[in-house]
């Protein structure tokens, strides 16, 4: 596996941080064995659309500069470069883990809307759905959460430890009542958060730089 390549984000892009948490639970170390270079979310120079024309982030930049978008196909690169795997043997359950992980994308969409849009209501329904979807996976994320840990469902779990980090950062939805109807869900995430690979792979100042974020977007959820 080529070490030294360079992973290009938003401080706070969640689909960079589930890199960031892979990569180390693999074994290699931030700013040692790979490069985590910050863009500001709200002044993207102008080479960074010479790697990525749309703007979208994370963008993957080997040794050779050659370039690969979008979280998935970038986690599944690393999987199968740098053992052992962290999916499921057997296909069909790889195939309902990469399920999830797209699930886990839409609440992550959702939370995006919820963080960005200025109109409260949009704001609160956007909450609303993010504990309805939760519920949706709370059986298969709880079978997940039996084999915390374990090489198979590291994969899920950089995914979801990324989301929660995210999720729980702010009282608001950290006090919300709707946690009493998803508690098993709710100490999962307890859990995950708090490892280290997942605090690491924060940016520097990750409260300072929402606050900017907010800021920038006159977000109705910093108020
Ligand atoms: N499916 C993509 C989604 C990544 C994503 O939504 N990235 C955000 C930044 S956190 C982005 O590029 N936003 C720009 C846009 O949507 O135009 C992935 O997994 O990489």
């Amino acid at each position: 596996m080529q070490t030294n390549f360079e992973l290009i984000s938003h401080h706070l892009c969640p689909f960079l941080h589930r890199s960031v948490i892979l990569l180390e639970r693999k074994g290699l170390k931030k700013d040692m064995d790979f490069k985590v270079t910050y863009v500001p979310v709200y002044d993207f120079p102008k080479w960074l659309f010479e790697l990525s024309p749309k703007g979208n982030t994370p963008i993957l930049k080997m040794e050779d500069s050659s370039v690969l978008l979008r979280s998935l196909p970038i986690n599944a690169y690393f999987d199968e470069t740098i053992s052992p795997s962290f999916l499921p043997e057997n296909a069909f359950e790889r195939a309902k883990h990469r399920s999830l992980i797209l699930s886990c994308g839409d609440l992550l969409d959702t939370m995006r809307m919820v963080y960005t849009t200025k109109d409260k209501a949009l704001m609160d329904s956007s909450i609303d759905k993010i504990f309805s979807l939760l519920k949706d996976i709370e059986y298969e994320l709880n079978l997940i959460s039996q084999k915390n840990g374990m090489d198979e469902v590291q994969m899920v779990e950089c995914a979801f430890a990324s989301f929660f980090t995210v999720l729980l950062n702010f009282d608001r939805i950290r006090d919300d009542e709707k946690w009493n109807e998803l508690k098993d869900i709710r100490n999962y995430a307890d859990k995950l958060i708090t490892d280290p690979t997942v605090q690491n792979s924060k940016c520097p100042n990750y409260n300072d730089e929402f606050d900017k974020f907010f800021n920038f977007f006159g977000s109705a959820f910093k108020s």
